[in-house]
């Protein structure tokens, strides 16, 4: 039997692993986004994500304490947002939006 630490740690995946699943059936990046409902920066990152006609899905971690640890537990840093594509940790929007700037973000998202 899973004891509750795994289960948990499913449960906290589960969403990425979500997200990657129903991407690959439509060949495009998968990408999460992390937030709170008080959040600048939040707001900036999907702004981004939305000009740029990227679909994106958003789990809002501002009640949910388990699993905000989990994210600065995966991620190292404890801000939101937090941002993940294809599953990997690509940081905030501050790190996005460099890797924009860079023209590396289209690539990301290839
Ligand atoms: N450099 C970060 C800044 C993010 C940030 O400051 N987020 C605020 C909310 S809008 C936050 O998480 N504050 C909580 C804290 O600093 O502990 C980014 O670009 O994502």
């Amino acid at each position: 039997m899973l004891n509750m630490s795994v289960t948990r740690q499913i449960a906290n995946v589960a969403h990425l692993r979500a997200a990657q699943f129903v991407a690959k059936l439509y060949s495009v990046a998968s990408v999460v986004i992390y937030t709170t409902k008080i959040c600048a920066y939040c707001g900036r990152a999907k702004a981004l994500f939305a000009r740029k006609g990227v679909a994106y899905s958003e789990i809002d971690v501002s009640e949910d304490d388990e699993k905000r640890l989990w994210l600065m537990k995966t991620t190292g840093q404890r801000t939101v947002p937090q941002i993940f594509i294809n599953e990997q940790s690509v940081g905030g929007f501050d790190e996005v939006w460099a890797l924009e700037r860079q023209g590396e973000l289209d690539r990301l998202l290839a």
